[in-house]
């Protein structure tokens, strides 16, 4: 047996088996934001729990929320109900969702950030839940945002999909910049590896804005903080595979692949997969990238969009997903042609 095998736990979940390096029939499925305001069940719970933080920091919401698009559509995996910008409400930055905008966070001075790893204890909470739950073959997904993206709403205090203050800010002090990465860089190492104790069995690192960054800084505010996490996680937790999800990197995907070592790299729709398999996907495994308008458009479009993909992966380690987040007008019965379509395709 080789080194590799050795050291690799035995598994009965095909998600997790994707995850090393072995091509799945049939292919492994879960969706970006699968638990969400697309599904009527999420949208009644979400109207109890009040805030959206308080349905994060309920484990008996959250484990509720985690679970409802498994029992629907039977996924291979189930993410973890919660969001990236807990770390920066446990690194004491003021945090509030601002029902209809989105995110606002208080003032940052970088200086006066300190990780309270007691804050986030509702959500290792959700996560034993979860795993009491779920059937063996299921995986359960942890995440946290890349220090990238987390930085973005910080220093900029809200999303929008520019972040030009963030990059204004980085590109003038980069030193300052980087005492702000490596901040985030601790208390996600921490956060991750709780979320590991508490049964999260792979990781995902979602760096959502990573396409806002060129060279040379791209290497230094994704794919270096992404090495560290890596590494750091793979002393603590070495059987947790992970999943980095650089979106936006176009080129620049290749390079995050081959020098941050995870098992697994997310795709966005715009990176063509035959060109990823052969120039970063030989034996990694690959995932992605459905564009989500196509589950919004159900239909033929989208059956000839999940044959497209899963054709042109055959016979690689692949887990199907879409290129980013369920769109929220989606109707929940595109969910399950996907489904089906995904299950029925030969390999
Ligand atoms: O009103 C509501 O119900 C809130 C909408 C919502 C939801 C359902 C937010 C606010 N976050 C979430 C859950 C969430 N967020 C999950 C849970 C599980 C799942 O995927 O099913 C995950 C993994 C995230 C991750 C997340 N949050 C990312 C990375 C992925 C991505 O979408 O790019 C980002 C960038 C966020 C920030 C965030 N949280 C919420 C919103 C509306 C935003 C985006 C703000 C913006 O930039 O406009």
């Amino acid at each position: 047996m080789s080194q590799v095998l050795a050291t690799q736990q035995v598994t009965s979940s095909p998600f997790l088996r994707a995850l090393q390096g072995v091509a799945q029939t049939p292919v492994p499925f879960w969706l970006m934001r699968q638990a969400g305001r697309y599904l009527p069940e999420y949208r009644a719970l979400r109207a109890t729990a009040g805030s959206f933080l308080n349905l994060c920091f309920s484990p008996e919401f959250a484990a509720e929320v985690t679970l409802q698009p498994i029992r629907r559509f039977d996924m291979d995996a189930a993410i973890l109900f919660s969001d990236i910008l807990v770390i920066p409400h446990a690194l004491g930055q003021k945090l509030d969702f601002v029902e209809g905008e989105g995110p606002r966070l208080g003032e940052l001075d970088v200086t006066k950030l300190v990780y309270d790893a007691d804050k986030l204890s509702p959500v290792y909470e959700t996560i034993r839940r979860v795993r009491q739950e779920l059937a063996p073959d299921k995986a359960l997904i942890g995440f946290a945002g890349a220090p990238w993206t987390v930085a973005c709403y910080m220093v900029d205090g809200q999303g929008g999909g520019e972040f030009t203050r963030t990059k204004i800010f980085a590109y003038k002090n980069p030193e300052a910049f980087d005492a702000l990465i490596a901040k985030v860089v601790d208390a996600t190492v921490a956060y991750l590896a709780a979320q590991v104790r508490a049964g999260a069995d792979a990781l995902q690192l979602f760096d959502s804005w990573s396409g806002l960054l060129p060279e040379p800084y791209f290497t230094r505010w994704v794919i270096k903080p992404a090495q560290e996490i890596r590494s750091r996680l793979a002393k603590e937790c070495p059987q947790t595979p992970m999943i980095g999800f650089p979106r936006g990197a176009g080129g620049l995907c290749q390079h995050y692949a081959e020098q941050t070592g995870f098992d697994g790299i997310g795709l966005d729709t715009q990176v063509p997969l035959d060109w990823a398999v052969e120039n970063f996907g030989k034996g990694r495994c690959l995932q992605g990238n459905l564009d989500p308008v196509l589950l919004l458009t159900g239909g033929d479009a989208l059956e000839q969009g999940v044959r497209g993909i899963l054709d042109a992966v055959r016979g690689q380690p692949f887990i199907f997903n879409l290129g980013h987040g369920v769109i929220k007008e989606t109707p929940p019965e595109h969910v399950a042609l996907l489904a089906k379509t995904i299950r029925s395709h030969a390999g």
